[in-house]
């Protein structure tokens, strides 16, 4: 049997939506998937080890690192929530998980990022990675700051990260606004696939998108991870037919790029 490019990847966030869309997915490209979630991941099937940690858990996440080669960081709070919970998974859990991994000598990092570091433009704009982040609620504030892990630790100690602002990884878009934001999970795999693979990435932003018809974001600053989406929001257009105008006068969820997110926080006890 050929050696797989990786010894043991871990993937963070595993129990949730898209880390059980992965938990497969990911097995081709290591020879010891560790999967982690601060929820019950149910029995480890071959190829797998299972860690149960909450990622504000300092020395549970230097733990959890040991042996890793690469990782995918999906776990922490995938929408707005009160900033305490916030603070604790998805800012605290970064740094630690950061420290974690420059301490145990890992080379690359994937960090699903997401559309809400950027929410707060129009849906009439058109977004490079190099434009200025704009969250629309702490959630997205919370991957504003990983992205900013990411640069840090990238310019202080050379370990490499692809974030990745997912759209909207869904199997298919719920809505008008997701036909300009849907990711397929096969172009998900894809763009994990070249990130992790890519023989350098540095500090790489790039947008988590399918090949959609009407996109409002260009990933030229992306090119060199070689990603090539093969599906589209296309085929669901019959679910969004035209009669609606969009963006809608007056409806500040389809005249910025966030949708409902915009109207959601920030949530303070
Ligand atoms: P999800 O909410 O289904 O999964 C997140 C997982 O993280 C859950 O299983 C949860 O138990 C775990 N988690 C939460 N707090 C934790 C903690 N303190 N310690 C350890 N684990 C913890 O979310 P989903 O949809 O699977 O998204 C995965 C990642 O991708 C998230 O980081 C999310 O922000 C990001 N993303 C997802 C998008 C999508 O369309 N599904 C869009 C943009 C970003
Ligand atoms: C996200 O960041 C969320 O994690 C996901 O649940 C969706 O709401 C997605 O963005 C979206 O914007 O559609």
């Amino acid at each position: 049997m050929t050696a797989k490019p990786f010894k043991r990847i871990l993937l963070t966030g595993a129990a949730g939506g898209l880390g059980k869309v992965l938990r497969d997915r990911i097995k081709a490209w290591s020879e010891v998937v560790r999967l982690s979630d601060i929820a019950d991941m149910g029995e480890a099937r071959s190829g797998e080890e299972l860690v149960q940690c909450d990622l504000s858990d300092k020395a549970a996440v230097l733990k959890l690192m040991e042996g890793v080669d690469a990782v995918l960081h999906f776990g922490g709070i995938s929408t707005e929530a009160p900033f305490e919970a916030i603070m604790q998974a998805n800012i605290l859990g970064v740094a630690n998980l950061y420290e974690a991994a420059h301490k145990h000598g890992v080379k690359r990092l994937v960090f699903a990022s997401s559309n809400h570091a950027i929410g707060y433009y129009r849906t009439t704009d058109m977004l490079d990675a190099n434009m200025p982040t704009r969250p629309d609620s702490m959630y997205g504030i919370s991957k504003v700051f990983g992205e900013q892990m990411s640069r840090y630790y990238y310019d202080r100690f050379g370990l490499e990260t692809v974030c990745i602002r997912i759209g909207s990884s869904f199997p298919q878009p719920a809505n008008k606004r997701m036909m300009s934001t849907y990711l397929s999970y096969d172009d998900l795999t894809e763009l994990l696939r070249c990130s992790l693979f890519a023989p350098r990435v540095g500090h790489t932003i790039v947008f988590g998108m399918s090949d959609n018809d009407s996109v409002w974001w260009d990933n030229r600053y992306a090119a060199h991870l070689g990603y090539r989406p093969k599906d589209s929001s296309s085929k669901f257009a019959h679910l969004f037919p035209d009669s609606a105008e969009f963006p809608e006068k007056d409806d500040i969820t389809t005249i910025y790029q966030g949708g409902k997110f915009l109207l959601d926080g920030p949530m303070f006890k």
